[in-house]
């Protein structure tokens, strides 16, 4: 094996609650916003599978647990749903709340450690319809929520997230409207933004005050969980290709890493949002609110770089700015299925951003993972998936975590995405994540594909 872990980091997997329990009008579960898309265009998702079945956890939790536990895996990552928890008069509902527990209970019945995200784009219908991230008032509901969360399970779980990355929803429902309802207006993309990161802010402070209440742990924890991806530009840049570096760095990872370290956002950034006619809407008291935002670690999903270059057309259709064109770099090494470029040592640069400019501040790599088509045809005779390039990925880019650790970085451990098959937004099923196959056409069974075994040795020959 060419690589070794160390001790005392964490191995683990991560997955999402809307990804996976399924179950999605049982126990008075609320309707969210991927089931409100998937009654209105089914076939918006690949094969018309919608946001109902997810991989069957809400029934599978204790065998999918103790697959983790069979392969050493030591933490485990998922989230609470809100359309689960709380019922629409922001009370606790006690269905939920009870599946919530039985997964804790089985996770420390196999001391597997959990970490716990609160909100992984699954906002519950009935508050979209008020206005979503748009509204100040959701953004007061969600803190409420925490509150509720932090009470609740306070003395069972110690990792706590308060969002999985929170950049994507600006981008995938507001600036390129690709995910449902499909609004194409940076402008408000950036005010949901802003509001994400106050919503982000009051959920930290609802931690401290519920450790202070003696509803925690001693030792719980609390961070955020985004893609922090390192941007890269061309190789002889432009002075406005380097600007536009400078913005896409600045809005999708300075501006979450200032505000989890100093409690505040990157001002050069704000000025020049305003300069270019985008100022977010900041109200009397919001400073002191971002004061509240900082964590005691982070988590960083890692899939791709961001390749960026100057933009051809410096405004949009609505005459919004536009700060920056994907850049396609000649070399780059595809996942064609997913259309991600495949570039392991991105995590190592990530890690020595994180040493050079945020040394106080540890992390871990949340999710880390390959998404592949019709895997079926990597089966052999006995019928398992022979994944030899997920190994090959995940070896890659854990070569370059263990460089990082060694050369200073304070990362705290890796976690695979999507351990099992998972339901992938609008792609469904289509691109299967999974060291873990789940058999859509046989009740949803699980079967281990090669590399679990690989992973299961490379575990039990980490440093002891
Ligand atoms: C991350 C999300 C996950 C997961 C993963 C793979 O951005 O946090 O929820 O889905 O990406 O992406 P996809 O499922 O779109 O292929």
């Amino acid at each position: 094996m060419e690589v070794q872990l160390p001790a005392n980091f964490f191995m683990g997997a991560a997955i999402s609650g809307p990804q996976t329990e399924g179950a999605y009008k049982t126990g008075g579960r609320l309707e969210s916003i991927w089931d409100t898309w998937s009654d209105q265009s089914i076939s918006d998702f690949y094969n018309r599978v919608g946001s109902y079945v997810g991989n069957c956890f809400y029934e599978k939790y204790e065998e999918d647990i103790r697959l983790m536990k069979s392969l050493g895996l030591d933490s485990f990552r998922t989230s609470i749903q809100w359309s689960r928890l709380m019922d629409k008069n922001q009370n606790v509902n006690p269905q939920g709340a009870g599946f919530y527990h039985r997964v804790c209970a089985c996770a420390k019945e196999h001391h597997i450690e959990l970490f716990m995200n609160l909100y992984h784009f699954d906002m519950p219908a009935y508050l979209f319809d008020r206005g979503g991230w748009e509204s100040r008032e959701i953004v007061e509901a969600y803190a409420a929520y925490a509150r509720a969360a932090f009470r609740e399970f306070g003395k069972e779980i110690r990792y706590w997230f308060t969002f999985n990355e929170p950049i994507v929803e600006p981008d995938q429902r507001y600036r390129t409207g690709n995910w449902y309802p499909f609004i194409k207006n940076a402008r408000r993309g950036m005010q949901v933004q802003y509001n994400l990161s106050l919503a982000h802010c009051l959920a930290v402070s609802e931690f401290y005050k519920a450790k202070k209440e003696g509803y925690l742990l001693e030792d719980a924890k609390i961070g955020l969980i985004n893609c922090f991806a390192p941007p890269y530009t061309k190789e002889n840049p432009s002075p406005q290709d380097l600007e536009a570096l400078h913005m896409e760095d600045g809005i999708n990872n300075r501006w979450w890493l200032d505000l989890v370290t100093e409690g505040r956002l990157p001002q050069d950034i704000l000025d020049t949002l305003k300069e270019r006619g985008m100022e977010v809407e900041m109200r009397p008291g919001d400073e002191e609110i971002l004061k509240m935002g900082k964590v005691d670690w982070l988590g960083f999903n890692y899939y791709h770089p961001s390749r960026v270059q100057a933009p051809a057309r410096t405004t949009d259709d609505n005459g919004d700015p536009v700060f920056s064109d994907p850049y396609i770099w000649p070399e780059a090494k595809m996942n064609v299925y997913r259309g991600w470029e495949i570039y392991p040592k991105g995590i190592y640069d990530f890690g020595m951003k994180m040493k050079r400019e945020y040394p106080k501040l540890a992390f871990f790599i949340s999710e880390n993972g390959m998404g592949v088509e019709h895997e079926e045809r990597f089966r052999d005779e006995s019928g398992q998936i022979q994944d030899d390039y997920r190994i090959e990925f995940v070896r890659e880019h854990l070569k370059w975590v263990l460089k990082a650790v060694q050369d200073g970085a304070q990362c705290k451990g890796y976690h695979y995405w999507g351990l099992i098959d998972n339901w992938s937004w609008n792609n469904a099923f289509k691109n299967r994540y999974g060291m873990i196959e789940v058999d859509l056409n046989g009740g949803y069974a699980r079967r281990l594909k090669k590399s679990a075994a690989w992973i299961q040795q490379l575990i039990a020959d980490r440093e002891k």
